[in-house]
């Protein structure tokens, strides 16, 4: 059920502290930690603690949580340094989505291209 913890879900498996995971912070609703396979200097997944399979099911069905997640990114992207960063959410396998719990991927630390590949 969406916003339940998922057995098979590995972000539920870091928010629960059963895998491993860099944090960066942490508040009542959301997790941040760095993403095991970077993609810039800094990039770090900003994830809701609740399981939601992307940014669309968790703006249907918790905005206030959709919220959370996009001021958190900022409040990082601040605690890191970054005045410029990029913010991405992959929706659907075909966009490059392989981890099935919303999540924003806070990027920074190099120059970005337009449009992303
Ligand atoms: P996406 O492709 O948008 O679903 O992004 C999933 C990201 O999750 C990808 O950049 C790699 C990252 N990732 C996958 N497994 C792990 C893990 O076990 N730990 C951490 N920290 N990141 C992971």
């Amino acid at each position: 059920m969406a916003g339940e913890p998922q057995e098979d879900c590995l972000f539920c498996k870091i928010v629960e502290g059963h895998i491993p995971a860099t944090i960066v912070r942490e508040t009542e609703t959301t997790v941040a930690f760095r993403d095991i396979n970077p993609q810039a200097p800094t990039h770090i997944l900003v994830i809701p603690k609740a399981h939601y399979e992307n940014a669309a099911a968790l703006a249907a069905g918790a905005p206030e949580l959709a919220a959370d997640v996009l001021r958190e990114t900022a409040e990082v992207a601040a605690g890191e340094g970054l005045d410029s960063y990029r913010t991405v959410f992959n929706t659907g396998s075909g966009a490059g989505q392989t981890v099935w719990h919303a999540h924003a991927h806070l990027l920074g630390g190099r120059g970005m291209q337009w449009p992303p590949g």
